[in-house]
């Protein structure tokens, strides 16, 4: 930084960096075979919603098409896009979650 006084060749100061880590929308998409019940139960498992607000971002989803979970560090969107697909698979219904940019 520029200061009074400052040839600007004696010290090479450092620019006080304060970058936020990049956030990742975490997207719920629907389809016509996962019982809500189902997307319900991921929604509080995952995200920790409380019943009323996983019911909530479930219509939503399923009268918009898609929905946002939450929104999360790369790490923590990526593990939680896998848990939900896994766990779904697991239960052989085809509910899928992605990622975006926020
Ligand atoms: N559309 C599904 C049904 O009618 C319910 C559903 C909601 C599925 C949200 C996926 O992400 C979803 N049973």
């Amino acid at each position: 930084p520029k200061r009074e006084g400052d040839d600007g060749l004696s010290v090479q100061e450092a620019e006080p960096k304060v970058k936020q880590p990049p956030l990742y929308r975490v997207v719920l998409l629907n389809d016509d075979y996962t019982p809500m019940e189902f997307v319900v139960e991921v929604l509080q498992t995952f995200f920790y919603m409380d019943r009323g607000k996983a019911t909530q971002i479930m219509l939503h989803v399923h009268t918009r098409g898609k929905g946002i979970c939450g929104v999360f560090s790369r790490d923590v969107a990526e593990t939680k896009v896998d848990q939900v697909n896994d766990y779904a698979r697991e239960h052989d219904h085809p509910l899928m979650c992605t990622m975006e940019p926020a």
